[in-house]
């Protein structure tokens, strides 16, 4: 448990941030909000870079992006020119990216995640960092999803898989109030019920596009609001400016998000590499390459070969070059295999 971990000597990690509460809450529902992880001062600077790599992305100046019509990866093969979200905020050529790099080192952003994956800093692994902003014309939606777990698996595949360690956590820490996430707590850790699997397997509808010209209007019913397949217990995530929602993957979710409502949601996460386990069963350290395999998967899909660069490495800060050899070494390993994808749609 947290309580356990060796935080380090002299850790500060802030007013009422108690890690072991964080950490039974997130293990227990599968998300935990939490204040403070982005500090005050760094507000303005940060909303300022995400309002500037936002107009430089609908301006077609930034080719990275997570386009509307396609829920995930690969997202170049969508037709859109609108866009839910700015992909590689590491990216060195991308503007500001200095002031999302320290972002994405900072404490207690970066305590809180190594609590969660119960893992030593050492042993964290750089992995995403984008930005999820409103489509500047369009109202679209994620259906229900898990990220790691496909809605067609059987259920003693699916045991199998819930079984199995995840190796990361993810966060959405919003720069401006956001309520465009749903969840179903404590899906991370059983199987689904008939109404989640009917959830999981519809398809989202479709992206509708809106006349930004008119005064907005009441955008419910799907897109924003309730859905008729929606599970009895979702619940929908608000947070407030300068909140963060960490988050198990492979909780079920769904996300929408319309013109009319600004969002401009940092999102990012990072791996923990598990200890050796040289006493373990053969089956057993197989399990554990495969989970190490599926968060490969998870990583290199969005196609981040340009963190390959030395430069790239050398420019990073102390706190994140030993995350980003992990994440070289974790690539490495993963080089002659096809990892494809890990969703559809
Ligand atoms: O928009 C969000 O907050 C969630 C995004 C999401 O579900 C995803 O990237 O898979």
């Amino acid at each position: 448990m947290a309580a356990d971990l060796d935080l380090g000597p002299g850790l500060d990690l802030g007013p009422g941030l108690d890690l072991g509460a964080i950490r039974e809450a997130y293990e227990r529902d599968g998300y935990v909000i939490v204040d403070g992880v982005i500090a005050p001062q760094d507000l303005g600077r940060l909303r300022a870079a995400a309002d500037s790599v936002t107009r430089l992305t609908r301006a077609g100046h930034w080719p990275h992006r997570r386009i509307v019509g396609k829920q995930f990866p690969p997202f170049d093969t969508a037709a859109s020119a609108d866009s839910w979200g700015v992909q590689h905020l590491l990216h060195p050529d991308l503007a500001h990216h200095a002031d999302f790099v320290a972002f994405y080192a900072s404490s207690p952003l970066v305590d809180v995640c190594a609590a969660l994956l119960g893992v030593d800093e050492a042993r964290m692994q750089l992995e995403l960092f984008n930005l999820l902003i409103e489509p500047a014309a369009h109202a679209f939606a994620l259906g229900w999803h898990r990220d790691d777990i496909r809605a067609d698996v059987p259920a003693d595949e699916e045991q199998q898989r819930l079984a199995a360690p995840l190796y990361g956590v993810q966060w959405n820490a919003a720069l401006w109030d956001d309520d465009c996430l749903f969840i179903v707590p404590g899906t991370h850790r059983r199987l689904r019920t008939e109404e989640e699997k009917r959830a999981n397997e519809r398809k989202p509808p479709d992206a509708v596009p809106v006349d930004t010209a008119a005064p907005p209007s009441e955008e419910r019913g799907p897109i924003d609001g309730a859905w008729d397949v929606d599970p009895p217990s979702t619940k929908r995530v608000y947070l407030k400016a300068g909140q963060t929602a960490f988050y198990s993957q492979r909780i079920l979710h769904r996300a929408s998000y319309v013109a009319s409502k600004k969002r401009a949601t940092l999102h990012g996460c990072y791996g923990g590499i598990p200890e050796p386990t040289p006493t373990a069963s053969d089956a057993e350290q197989e399990a554990q390459q495969t989970a190490v395999s599926e968060r490969a998967r998870m990583v290199l899909q969005h196609g981040v070969e340009w963190m390959r660069q030395a430069q790239f490495g050398h420019d990073l800060p102390d706190r994140l070059q030993p995350m980003w050899r992990n994440l070289l070494e974790m690539d490495k390993a993963h080089s002659t295999k096809e990892l494809g994808y890990s969703l559809d749609g």
